[in-house]
């Protein structure tokens, strides 16, 4: 596996140096300036690439950008409305440009409106660290009581609803604003904040398109810029819905083993492939990530590895972000998985054996919490995610542990 780390540009707190400290060795990263919709020039990929090929000192850094996360699919082509005509051709230049300059992997999603959703970007566990959290009942009660969503009565069992409205009862004003924000963070670049009535306007957008017509929509997309991709060399990967369960009412098509495997077989060439973020899946208990890797490994073009703690199974799923090794899933299975298909690429001669993966957020530990850098992205906190994970690559490989078998 090539070990890589999320990059959000010279604005990152979180340093070249901190990166290659941590034993780094390529970088995800992506031009969050720019609009979604238009051109990655090859100058602005030029000079992102100049910004990370040095550290603080000017010393080359050895590291090179290796995976686009994301290079981002407009709403317009999610919902093949006003530009997404064009919006793809663009996504085709950017693409090429792209891979002129020397990469190989694009990480994309297909998530309507929001990119990630949660409530808590800082959570408290009982050892002081902090972390993301989905709690189901507050997620309820800003869906009902502070969005009011159209057509939300129905969505949610009388017992959650129940509990919410008892939450919401006690709720402080400050709490609903953070909550509001929390919801709708998104990511930089990936969704601007946006106000409850923004939300609104964008939710109406999606009345009339079922999950039936957004996969179509999707497989539209991947018709029109797979091919190319295979021609040039580049490898996509779609990101799954994090979590992997409707939320306001929106469509949702990238949350299971059933729905990656239908958009692979629509568009059945190897430049179309997975994100498998163990993560995002890792929320659906009836998603069994590395049999998914065992059965899927072929088309996976990169990994996002960490783990999360189911909550309450009945109560609307709630879950926080837990340790890597911790959580519902797997990891040394996971990994084990991993290796064996990096393994059949081998024999099979296939160039891309190496997996790129990366330690996909971290809990905010030791001086994270005080440092304050993106939500899910602390120094720290990953450098342990990663170290683990790398103890665990480490030790499945060597010869010891491979004679055992
Ligand atoms: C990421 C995703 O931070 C995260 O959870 O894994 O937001 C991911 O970058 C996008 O969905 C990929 O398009
Ligand atoms: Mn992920």
């Amino acid at each position: 596996m090539r070990q890589t780390w999320r990059w959000f540009g010279p604005k990152d707190l979180v340093s070249i140096d901190d990166m290659l400290q941590a034993g780094v060795e390529g970088v995800v990263t992506a031009l969050h300036h720019i609009p979604t919709g238009a051109v990655w020039s090859p100058a602005e990929i030029a000079q992102r690439q100049a910004e990370l090929a040095v550290m603080k000192d000017g010393a080359p850094s050895g590291l090179k950008w290796e995976v686009v996360e994301s290079l981002p699919v407009s709403e317009d082509i999610k919902r093949q409305s006003g530009e997404w005509k064009a919006h793809i051709e663009n996504w085709k230049t950017s693409m090429r440009n792209l891979r002129e300059a020397g990469i190989e992997v694009i990480c994309y999603n297909f998530m309507p409106i929001l990119d990630w959703t949660r409530t808590d970007l800082a959570y408290r566990l009982a050892n002081g660290a902090t972390c993301m959290r989905y709690d189901a009942i507050d997620f309820a009660a800003f869906d009902l009581f502070l969005l009011q969503r159209k057509g939300v009565e129905g969505d949610y069992s009388a017992e959650v609803t129940e509990s919410a409205r008892a939450r919401f009862a006690t709720m402080s004003d400050a709490r609903k604003e953070e909550l509001c924000g929390n919801v709708v963070y998104g990511l930089p670049g990936a969704a601007e904040r946006m106000s409850m009535e923004d939300v609104k306007t964008h939710l109406a957008y999606y009345d009339t398109i079922s999950a039936d017509k957004l996969r179509r929509h999707l497989i539209d997309f991947l018709a029109a810029v797979s091919p190319l991709a295979q021609d040039i060399g580049m490898r996509l990967c779609c990101h799954p819905d994090d979590p992997p369960f409707p939320l306001l009412g929106l469509p949702r098509i990238m949350s299971t083993e059933a729905d990656y495997r239908a958009v692979m077989d629509a568009v059945d060439i190897p430049a179309n492939g997975i994100t498998l973020c163990t993560g995002s899946l890792g929320v659906r208990a009836d998603n069994d990530l590395p049999g998914m890797m065992a059965r899927l490994g072929d088309r996976v073009h990169f990994l996002h590895l960490r783990n999360v703690a189911l909550e309450d199974r009945d109560l609307g799923g709630s879950f926080h972000e837990a340790a890597h090794l911790e959580g519902n899933t797997d990891m040394v299975a996971m990994i084990a998985a991993v290796l064996a298909e990096q393994n059949r690429r081998k024999a099979a001669g296939r160039a891309d054996w190496q997996i790129p993966m990366r330690p996909d957020h971290g809990q905010d530990i030791l001086d994270d919490q005080t440092r304050k850098a993106q939500p899910g992205y602390p120094a720290i906190g990953r450098l342990k995610g990663l170290a683990e994970l790398r103890g665990i690559m480490t030790a499945l490989s060597h010869p010891a542990v491979t004679v055992a078998e």
